[in-house]
């Protein structure tokens, strides 16, 4: 198995985003200075780890990976994401809202995922951007979520992190505030790149990681197991594209494991570090919104 990060970023020499493979986890090899314009290019060839051996053979152009900023790698998908795919989401949004708990019951058990629409891609927040807390929401919380990257045929080409921030205190009010308990400004954050040449199957053995610092602190870590997933990634990417056309393709969140006590709530500061084991760290900031 070849697997391969492929990134988004920006160099304070040379105005505009680049593409890039990093190599060794230390430098990242620009794939921009051999004509590579979009990320979508390479997932769209058919076989993105030959396309980029091939380019990343003659790119001669290379930074560290410190010396510059990473973009997120969504760039013209739209992210969708699926909910109540682990038991412990079923729970937590059981206890949540007596109101919507049968809800939650069915849908874990239901022949139809549950997946909902969370951002337009010019919305993603980016690695080390500030992910946001609603002003009207009391209880908030980051969902640590492996991402499925799906082409526009509806093949899962790569995998990456993404964060559903959630305004659980909206959202346990009724079900039918979901859209606003789940979209609003820096809800959405995927990074910090895209791993291409896995297969489910290496997912699964990857680990979900996440960690809350408020100053100098951890104020919260919870660990699940991507296996832990109760559906298949095929059936979730196969039920997004029915009746639906992603030219550009499509992110898709694959739900989350990993709940705070009920008792936490996100404060404007806190540092947000989710971790998967076969792919890197996607950290961001908390802003109120
Ligand atoms: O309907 C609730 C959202 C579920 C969700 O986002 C998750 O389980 O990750
Ligand atoms: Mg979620």
């Amino acid at each position: 198995m070849s697997l391969m990060k492929l990134c988004r970023f920006e160099i304070s020499s040379a105005p505009g985003m680049r593409v890039g493979v990093i190599v060794n986890d230390e430098t990242v090899r620009d794939l921009t200075s051999v004509g590579v314009q979009s990320i979508r290019d390479l997932i769209e060839s058919g076989d993105v780890v030959d396309a980029v051996t091939r380019l990343s053979r003659v790119s001669s152009a290379q930074y560290p990976l410190d010396s510059l900023r990473l973009l997120t790698p969504v760039e013209s998908q739209e992210v969708w994401a699926a909910g109540v795919t682990y038991l412990r989401s079923k729970e937590a949004r059981m206890v949540e809202s007596e109101f919507s708990a049968n809800a939650y019951d069915r849908v874990y058990d239901a022949v139809r995922p549950e997946i909902f629409f969370k951002s337009l891609p010019e919305k993603v927040v980016s690695p080390r951007g500030a992910v946001g807390i609603r002003k009207d929401a009391r209880w908030n919380v980051p969902e640590p979520e492996l991402a499925l990257v799906i082409d526009s045929r509806g093949n899962i080409v790569g995998f990456t992190i993404g964060n559903d921030m959630s305004s659980r205190d909206i959202e346990g009010e009724n079900l039918l505030y979901l859209p606003q308990a789940k979209i609003y400004t820096g809800s959405c954050a995927v990074g910090p790149w895209i791993v291409v040449g896995a297969h489910e199957e290496d997912a699964r053995r990857w680990s979900i990681l996440l960690e809350i610092r408020r100053g100098g602190t951890t104020v919260f870590s919870g660990e699940t197991q991507v296996n832990n997933i109760k559906r298949r990634f095929s059936e979730l990417a196969e039920y997004l594209f029915r009746s639906q056309k992603f030219p550009n393709g499509a992110v898709l969140l694959t739900g989350a494991g990993i709940v705070p006590p009920d008792t936490f709530t996100l404060e404007s500061e806190d540092r947000v570090l989710i971790t998967i084991s076969g792919i890197g760290t996607l950290e961001n900031h908390v802003a109120v919104v």
